[in-house]
């Protein structure tokens, strides 16, 4: 298997699982973790997704092997890797846990994800230019918004590598985790998240990803008619009377009419 899934608590763990390639992203791998993706991201009970790899590597790109012969028409035909788009379409929370290289389609994967955790060791990059291509996951448009058109300037038509640390100075990650208990922290991080109500969960997300898709005024709008819409949850119920009550709230106990 390529990809190992793992459930604690709330909490799926999904460990990319190739490491005589460096987690490389073949099609079969791309199948299976967006086939096990889709099938929590409508699981009630689940409330947070972590990606990761292992220590030395979070995923070293796409598989150079698989493509390298390949042509324009297989390609243009395929729509080679066009099935991606369906992994930024799950709504679920998604955390990349990243210890290790994330390379080319490796650094785009975890851009895909909400949230991204990184060990000091982290080395992020979009080194296709050395392969004679460009980055063909998402690359030149996420890490633009995430990082700004000089950095992605620099970043992509150097292919240079990009430390832990002036990847969180440059926005690209969110927080730096020591390596010792990194993965531990960052499913705690995951449980705490998916302690919320996972319907909130969802409309925030949604949320603040239409702010990289329309105009402020647009945005607003969105935002507001989703935030009418969860006074209808009772998740919404329970945590404001939680609070009132002074009490903790106890989210995802939705009635089944
Ligand atoms: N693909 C396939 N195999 C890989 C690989 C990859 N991306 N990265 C590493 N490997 C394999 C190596 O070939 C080696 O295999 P063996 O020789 O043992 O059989 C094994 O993993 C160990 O790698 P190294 O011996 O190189 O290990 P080192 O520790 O010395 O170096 C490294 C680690 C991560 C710095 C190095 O492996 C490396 O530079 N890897 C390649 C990183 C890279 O260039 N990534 C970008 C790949 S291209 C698209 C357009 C473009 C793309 C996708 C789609 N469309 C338009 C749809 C391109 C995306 C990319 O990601």
């Amino acid at each position: 298997m390529n990809v190992l899934f793992e459930q604690i608590g709330r909490v799926i763990i999904a460990k990319l699982n190739r490491p005589s390639s460096l987690n490389a992203l073949n099609s079969s791998t791309m199948y299976e973790l967006i086939e096990g993706l889709k099938k929590y991201d409508t699981n009630p009970d689940i409330g947070c997704i972590v990606l990761t790899g292992s220590e030395r590597v979070f995923c070293a790109g796409a598989d150079i092997k698989e493509m390298s012969q390949k042509n324009f028409n297989d390609m243009f035909n395929e729509d080679y890797f066009g099935y991606w788009e369906v992994f930024a379409k799950v709504k679920t929370p998604i955390i990349a846990a990243v210890s290790g290289y994330a390379l080319g389609g490796g650094c785009e994967l975890a851009m895909m994800c909400d949230i991204i955790i990184a060990t000091e060791n982290a080395v992020f990059g979009q080194p296709e230019i050395k392969l004679g291509v460009i980055p063909g996951i998402g690359g030149t448009q996420r890490l633009t918004s995430l990082v700004g058109k000089a950095k992605a300037m620099d970043l992509i038509l150097s292919g240079r590598n990009l430390s832990a640390q002036e990847a969180f100075a440059s926005g690209l990650v969110s927080k730096i985790i020591a390596e010792q208990h990194f993965l531990n922290e960052v499913i705690q991080y995951a449980q705490e998240l998916a302690t919320y109500s996972k319907t909130a969960l969802i409309a925030a997300k949604e949320t603040i990803n239409q702010s990289l898709e329309c105009s402020l005024k647009d945005g607003i709008v969105f935002e507001r008619r989703l935030f009418h819409a969860l006074f209808n949850t009772d998740d919404q119920k329970e945590g404001m009377t939680a609070f009132l009550e002074k009490r903790t709230a106890t989210f995802n106990q939705q009635k089944t009419a």
